[in-house]
């Protein structure tokens, strides 16, 4: 092809080259250096398609008549009427001036999360940070979707975060060292496709089939097969969704019981052992951990658990948690429980011992990790002091004033006057949406900036259209990449569309705050002067030589220094004193003081199998199935819905719903058909995929099926579960979200067989031609 521009990109789910003829993108080719490219580069053209996209800014036709005073129940119905530029920024920030003015800035709630792009300048939610910090701040969030209960029980039982933040035993050392490998959860190609920020080299597969090649026994514990590749040659458990902590405390039981317990590695190395001890041996409850205990609650073989308790202490084992396991009901313990697992066995600070999690979460888990700095704007220092736990958004805003607890404190829940939502799509990853559409009514004033007409963005009052990363240039980098990637500009904005640098710029603009905004640096002079701080950092402090900036540029990428074949706190198992962990006894916590003190139910003080909300065990109704609303396997999140890596993963238009031929049978369901699934809180659509790669009990939907629900009738047409999930928080102490946490029922349905997009399709028509 002639005049074909070969364009440097990178997205979260990877490297790419964009060929471009005639400022269109003609073809995607993947990064040389990666062994495993995501098929997901190939959804990137789709960003270019004007009819997914939000083409001009506009205003929803009640607001921009009655301002706070307006209907918010016809967010989502009311027509949006279109406005320049100039006037868009000003209604936005006369907005933040009479929101701040009249009632403080933590009614201006900007958590905003999402993932955004992969770019590190115009990473949307930092920028609007950056902005709100100097007019007087906002209500933010703190921890993730991905984790919080984990983080939260690990910093203050292991004092850091680090175990499940990619900074446990790297891969390459389990596939050297580790003889017996347990897998809760995944380990899984699918989810490992993407990492926050971008990815060079997706190294998982390469690292299982080393793991694999050297004979490791590898014990897969997960209701779904397919979240390890067959290949491995894993030993498949098929538990109970839920109850992991239930599997690990047997475990730890019956190593108890056969006297194999590391005594001096329990009595060196963590506080409160006897605690934990006292629970596994009965005499604080009256029950006894052991094999037959767990494998009644996690529907497995008890002889099985027995065998493997023995394998753990007999050989250099590792056991893996994935963040999954953490979002859910209770979901500090299976952290905690498999903390306290390892503890019992002693291997911990062992080459290929231990406990780690997330593997595979996110495709930098277990590579080699970035020691530098990784590229960031930063978002200045906080006027106030408000947040929230990420995933108590209907809560703050149906609940003003009321209290909260968080790791301990109680706090109280903000008057929110104004959502400014920047980057992320809370109708993709809030639980329990219909309750969602119910808080979503409270604020005055809701302002989305997005590059694609979201479900989000269909039920805001002031709509920015921003660029996608491919029309405009930045660069990409976290802490788990050993690449830094430059992010080129490939084609012209789409419609009126403006980077989101550009937009901020303008409305910090229009707040007497540019200066302080910008630096007085443009696009290209940020791009350089972040790559730059980088650069001199990992020459300052590592020694480490990086390209200047023109030859990063102009290569497309450039490498950062990394470490590799890591062993998790071996240096604190050597010396313990002298490396002390930053909790509240310098050791690994298995009873902890502070929940001891606190006496909450929901999360004891020390690693206990406390039953979920809604899970298959004694209580649940006949007919129940556990749903495991799972990562996509062909987009991330809900973005690029209708790109070509999605779409390969749907049938007849929707979602599939993966369940066990069993189940089928039961309820009159035939494979390919149209099912509806529901529960109390909602109902949607999905084609059936009938298959014995999941456990019978279960049923797998994954997320990011675009909000589409059908007016008056109850029902969500494309497939997202999260008309279904159950909106609490994993306990008083973690709050996290608990979305693995749910049941449902299932059965055909007879009825059109009609292609979701159409409806999704025929809604943004609508609600943008006035
Ligand atoms: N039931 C259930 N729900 C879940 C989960 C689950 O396991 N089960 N997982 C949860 C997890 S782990 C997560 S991380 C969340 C993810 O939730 P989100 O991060 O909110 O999901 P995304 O679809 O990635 O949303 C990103 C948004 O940013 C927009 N965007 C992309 N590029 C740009 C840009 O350059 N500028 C701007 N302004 N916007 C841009 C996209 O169009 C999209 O609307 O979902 C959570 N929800
Ligand atoms: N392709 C793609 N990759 C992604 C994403 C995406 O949207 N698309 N999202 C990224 C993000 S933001 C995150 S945070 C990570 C999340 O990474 P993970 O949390 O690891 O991913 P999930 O797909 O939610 O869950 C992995 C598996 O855990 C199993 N599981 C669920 N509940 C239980 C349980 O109770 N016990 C056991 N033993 N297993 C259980 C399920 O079978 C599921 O397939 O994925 C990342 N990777
Ligand atoms: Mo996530």
């Amino acid at each position: 092809m002639s005049n074909v521009q070969r364009i440097q990109h990178c997205s979260h789910w990877g490297a790419y080259t964009l060929l471009v003829q005639d400022g269109r993108i003609v073809g995607v080719e993947p990064f040389a250096h990666d062994p495993a490219p995501s098929p997901i580069i190939h959804s990137v053209p789709e960003w270019a398609n004007p009819k997914r996209r939000i083409l001009r800014p506009m205003v929803r036709k009640g607001w921009l008549e009655k301002r706070e005073h307006s209907d918010r129940r016809q967010r989502g119905t009311d027509k949006f009427i279109p406005v320049s530029w100039d006037e868009a920024t000003t209604l936005v920030a006369d907005e933040i001036r009479r929101v701040a003015g009249t009632h403080g800035n933590a009614a201006i709630f900007a958590g905003s999360y999402g993932w955004t792009n992969a770019g590190r300048l115009h990473h949307a939610s930092s920028l609007l940070k950056r902005m709100l910090n100097l007019v007087g701040g906002f209500t933010r969030h703190v921890d993730t979707y991905s984790i919080a209960a984990g983080p939260v029980i690990l910093r203050h039982t292991l004092g850091s975060s680090d175990a499940c933040d990619g900074r446990a035993n790297t891969l390459d050392t389990i596939a050297e060292h580790t003889d017996t490998l347990v897998v809760f959860g995944a380990m899984s190609p699918r989810t490992a496709q993407t990492e926050a920020g971008g990815i060079g080299v997706h190294r998982l597969e390469t690292y299982l089939r080393k793991i694999a090649a050297r004979g490791v026994r590898i014990i897969h514990v997960s209701p779904l097969k397919d979240d390890l590749p067959d290949w491995v040659g894993a030993e498949w458990w098929p538990i109970r969704p839920n109850t992991d902590t239930a599997l690990m405390l047997g475990l730890a039981g019956e190593i108890l019981h056969a006297g194999r317990h590391a005594q001096d590695f329990l009595a060196r190395c963590t506080s409160g052992a006897d605690q934990l001890l006292n629970y596994l041996n009965g005499s604080s409850d009256g029950i006894r951990k052991n094999a037959a205990w767990a494998a009644e609650i996690c529907g497995l073989d008890a002889e099985a658990i027995r065998q493997l308790a023995r394998r753990l202490v007999d050989t250099r084992s590792m056991l893996t948690v994935s963040w999954s396991l953490q979002r859910a009901h209770h979901g500090e313990q299976p952290f905690w429980a498999a903390l306290g697992l390892a503890s019992v066995i002693g291997q911990i600070g062992l080459p290929g011992g231990g406990v780690g999690y997330g593997y595979g979460s996110l495709g930098g888990v277990g590579s080699p990790f970035n020691l530098g700095k990784s590229p960031a704007i930063s978002q200045l220092t906080r006027p106030i002091d408000s947040f929230i736990p990420v995933a108590r958004i209907s809560d703050m805003l149906l609940n003003p004033g009321a209290t909260f607890t968080y790791e301990g404190e109680t706090r109280t829940y903000p008057d929110t006057r104004l959502v400014y939502w920047a980057g992320g799509n809370p109708y993709h990853h809030h639980q329990d949406l219909n309750r969602l559409s119910e808080a979503w009514t409270r604020p005055e004033t809701i302002i989305v900036q997005d590059p694609m007409f979201t479900a989000t963005a269909q039920r805001a009052d002031i709509v920015l259209p921003a660029t996608t990363s491919i029309e405009r240039n930045d660069l990409a980098g976290n802490r788990r990449s050993d690449f830094i990637i430059a992010m080129k500009q490939a084609i012209k904005p789409v419609g009126d569309s403006l980077p989101d640098f550009e937009i901020f710029d303008r409305i910090a603009a229009k707040l007497g705050v540019a200066d302080r905004f910008n630096e007085g640096r443009d696009e290209m002079g940020w791009v350089r002067h972040l790559y730059d701080q980088s650069r001199a950092d990992a020459a300052e402090r590592l020694a480490f030589e990086m390209p200047d900036f023109d030859t990063f540029w102009r290569d497309g990428y450039a490498r950062c220094p990394v470490r590799a074949d890591h062993t998790f706190l071996a240096d604190f198992r050597a010396d313990p004193a002298a490396h002390a962990l930053n909790t509240e006894s310098g050791r690994i916590v298995l009873g902890s003081e502070t929940l001891a003190r606190l006496g909450y139910a929901d999360c004891p003080a020390h690693p206990a199998w406390v039953e979920p909300a809604e899970w298959l065990g004694n209580r649940h109704d006949v007919g129940d199935l556990h749903m495991i609303s799972h990562q996509p396997a062909g987009r991330l999140h809900s973005q690029i819905e209708t790109g070509i890596a999605s779409a390969s993963t749907k049938r007849n238009g929707r979602e599939q719903a993966r369940l066990h031929p069993d189940d089928a049978a039961a309820r009159g369901i035939r494979d390919g058909q149209t099912i509806r699934i529901w529960n109390a809180r909602g109902a949607c659509l999905a084609t059936a995929d009938v298959t014995d790669s999941v456990r019978p009990g279960v049923l797998v939907l994954p997320t990011g099926a675009w909000f589409t629900p059908r007016d008056g009738m109850g029902i969500e047409a494309a497939g997202n579960p999260n008309v279904l999930t159950l909106d609490i928080g994993t306990s008083q102490f973690g709050q996290g979200c608990s979305a693995h946490t749910c049941l449902v029922r299932a059965e055909p349905h007879i009825a059109d067989q009609r292609d979701a997009f159409e409806e999704y399709q025929e809604r943004l028509v609508a609600l943008a031609t006035a």
